[in-house]
């Protein structure tokens, strides 16, 4: 097999070429291949080393999947111990994304070049990981201490020009980034420069308070995980400890997190969210449609979040609202947005400027004579957004892809609205549109196949996360949360209280407990919904009562200043009520519970089994493709903590014998019309198998 590394000899620079697709991850060949070319560097004719990378990018890291098998060498440290004690200088040329061990591969070089668009970064926490060949230890020789962690910490790759003020880039150079590298490595020779190692470099001492400082912020920006904390004491041991000692330490930390579940839990997920993004039998080089002027219809919350997700992508949309009056409701709620923005320092004055100018207001649906996409993000009303797509068919351009921002209802009787079935399809955002990264694109039966892919891009165009869910009440997120909406409810009456329900879920690790999540969401929504159903269409009364209380009582939530927590009127912040105690002990009687202790396990069981068993059934109907797509839903729009991989991933940890079992016994507790486990629950038990290795039928 030829090797992905070449070598040779150019004006006596012996070039190092790396040459493995897509990102030239450092695979074991790619080990082997620089640690002979190194190796020959160092009795040839070469008076220097360049290391460069052939492609889209230098090194993008360590190949991830290696991990998890038995490691073979050469080991990356040992390889990098190597390049820096080489003889001769060694040049490393940056461009794309030099991450994780490719830039701790030009950490250990003496110097480094990168081309002005190149980024540099240290990314493995987002992997529940720490830099593992020196990048601990190097980094704070270059740039210092705080620089270091900010780096190590965020795992956000900063541009070159930003790498090279705060010493972790020497030379940045626009235009040809070869030939400019070696026309550097052979200046570097001519004036003879030092072998410049940065292991020889010191640190200069900072207050040990500062650790406490990051690893108290820790405890709260990135709660339960063992990574980031980690990688504090690495850049401790760095400060305090020989190179040597330092890099021992490093490595043994590194070993532990990559034994820790946390980090098989969100390499999971890295590539769950690579593969959600692929459609099963779809060609990957389908023709898509050009989308380069968007329609939106409803200047709402939605409506407006969604807008700005296209124009902070650079792409025109016309927003269109029912009268002047609302449209300029609805474009005030996107300036005040930008406004924030620039307020927080995410954007500068002009940056916002350019994008809110992409955003034009109209009411007449003439307007969107011309738009490649329309999205719709009106209220909840399938004959609104029938009528809706009616108007849309005779307005929009042959081609057009209509699409419904609908959380809930049927996009198949939505596209039947139409005469072109085949351009419609669901394109469901979260709160707030302009911020959260999950996009459901839900597949109607008759959506045509460039236009599913043409939305599959287009999301990705926009920062988002796709995920595909075919047709079903609630699609794949919402349908899901139903149950464990349900139990946090019914927990609630049986004896538990809100503070009791949201602390039990938010110490497992969800963003925001269920209750809490209610009252943001508004209590009024689901009160009204059920108001238009006959009784016997409500559901089972323990799991709404008490919210139906409280909507009465005038208390919707946030938004109301009440609703299961009292909320102060101008900080937001919320503390109990007793008055809610009473009514839920008052509704408990009327219903005959007798309450009774609830202990936080049995709240977690019956909230995320009833979230992965409803997901099983999701998964065998076929409404998503595979198990990860569920796992990208619950993390990028649920708060799921990425640590625990999503609910799917998080069952076959647990062990599905056990979720069966738990399932089965909460089955004799509280009835089957809740707890049914789902054939494939059953079926993957009785194979011993687990939900990793479901395929789809
Ligand atoms: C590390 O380095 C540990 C060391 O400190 C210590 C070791 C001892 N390995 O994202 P894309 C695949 S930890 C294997 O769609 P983009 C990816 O799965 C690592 N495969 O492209 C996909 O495959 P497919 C630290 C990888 O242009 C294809 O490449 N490094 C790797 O949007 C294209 O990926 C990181 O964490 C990899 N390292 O973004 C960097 N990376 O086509 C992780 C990618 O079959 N990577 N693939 O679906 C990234 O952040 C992005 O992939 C990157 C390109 C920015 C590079």
């Amino acid at each position: 097999m030829t090797s992905p590394v070449s070598y040779k000899i150019v004006d006596d620079i012996g070039v190092i070429s790396i040459n493995n697709p897509p990102v030239n991850a450092l695979s074991q060949a790619v080990r082997q291949g620089l640690l002979e070319a190194i190796r020959s560097a160092q009795t040839d004719a070469s008076r220097a080393v360049l290391i460069q990378c052939d492609g889209r990018t230098f090194i993008a890291g360590a190949d991830i999947t290696e991990f998890g098998k038995p490691p073979a060498e050469p080991y990356l440290p040992d390889l990098l111990d190597e390049i820096e004690a080489s003889a001769k200088p060694v040049v490393a040329a940056l461009h794309g994304t030099a991450l994780g061990g490719g830039f701790e591969t030009a950490l250990a070089s003496h110097y480094r070049i990168a081309v002005d668009s190149g980024k540099v970064g240290l990314p493995e926490v987002k992997l529940g990981l720490l830099p593992g060949a020196g990048g601990t230890q190097r980094v704070p020789r270059l740039a210092g201490v705080e620089a270091t962690l900010d780096l190590i910490l965020s795992g956000t790759p900063i541009s070159a020009g930003h790498a090279a003020e705060i010493g972790l880039v020497d030379k940045v150079v626009t235009g040809n980034l070869y030939d400019e590298a070696l026309s550097y490595t052979k200046q570097l020779v001519n004036d003879n420069a030092p072998l410049r190692r940065t292991r020889e470099l010191t640190i200069d001492t900072v207050d040990s308070s500062l650790f406490d400082s990051y690893r108290q912020n820790l405890d709260k920006r990135a709660r339960k995980q063992t990574a980031p904390q980690r990688i504090v004491d690495c850049v401790e041991a760095a400060v305090t400890l020989s190179f040597e000692a330092g890099q021992k330490r490093e490595r043994q930390l590194f070993t532990e997190c990559m034994q820790d579940s946390q980090s098989v839990a969100m390499q999971h997920l890295f590539f769950a969210e690579r593969e959600a993004a692929k459609i099963i039998g779809l060609p990957r080089d389908i023709a898509r449609r050009e989308i380069e002027q968007v329609g939106i219809i409803g200047g709402g919350t939605m409506g407006g979040g969604i807008a700005m997700s296209f124009a902070n992508a650079g792409i025109p949309v016309t927003l269109i609202e029912v009268n002047a009056e609302a449209l300029e409701r609805g474009l005030s709620i996107v300036d005040k947005n930008y406004a924030g923005s620039v307020k927080r320092g995410k954007l500068s004055k002009e940056q916002a400027q350019q994008r809110r100018s992409l955003i034009e207001g109209d009411t007449d649906y003439a307007a969107l004579a011309d738009v490649d996409l329309v999205i719709e993000a009106v209220f909840e009303d399938v004959e609104l957004k029938k009528d809706i797509f009616g108007r849309l068919d005779k307005a929009c351009k042959p081609g057009a892809i209509l699409a419904t921002n609908t959380s809930y209802q049927d996009v198949n009787e939505i596209a039947a609205a139409t005469s072109r079935p085949e351009d419609v399809i669901g394109t469901h955002f979260f709160s707030p549109a302009h911020i959260m990264k999950l996009l459901e694109v839900v597949r109607a039966d008759k959506t045509a196949a460039d236009v599913l892919a043409t939305c599959m891009a287009l999301a990705k165009r926009i920062r988002k996360t796709p995920v595909m869910s075919r047709v079903c009440y609630g699609f794949i997120g919402n349908r899901m949360l139903q149950g464990y909406f349900r139990e946090a409810q019914l927990c609630l009456i049986e004896g538990g209280t809100p503070e009791s329900i949201d602390a039990a879920m938010y110490d497992w690790g969800m963003a925001m407990g269920p209750i809490s999540v209610a009252d943001l969401a508004g209590l009024d929504v689901g009160y009204k919904a059920r108001a238009a159903l006959p009784v016997e269409k409500r559901g089972d009364p323990r799991s709404y009562r008490v919210p139906d209380a409280l909507v009465e009582m005038g208390r919707l939530g946030q938004k109301s200043g009440a609703g299961f927590y009292a909320y102060d009127a101008e900080t937001r912040k919320k503390s109990s009520d007793p008055a809610v105690l009473e009514v839920i002990e008052r509704e408990a009687t009327a219903l005959g519970i007798e309450r009774r202790p609830i202990e936080a396990d049995e709240i977690i069981d019956r909230l995320i089994f009833a979230l992965v068993n409803e997901g099983l059934r999701i998964l065998e109907e076929g409404i998503a493709q595979r198990p990860g797509d569920i796992d990208v839903v619950y993390v990028y729009g649920y708060g799921f903590p990425a640590w625990r991989g999503g609910p799917m991933h998080y069952a076959d940890a647990v062990g599905l014998e056990t979720v069966l079992a738990r399932i089965n016994e909460f089955r004799e507790r509280f009835g089957e019309e809740n707890w049914t486990p789902a054939p494939l629950l059953e079926k993957l038990v009785a194979e011993n198998s687990s939900i990793r290795l479901f395929s789809p039928p």
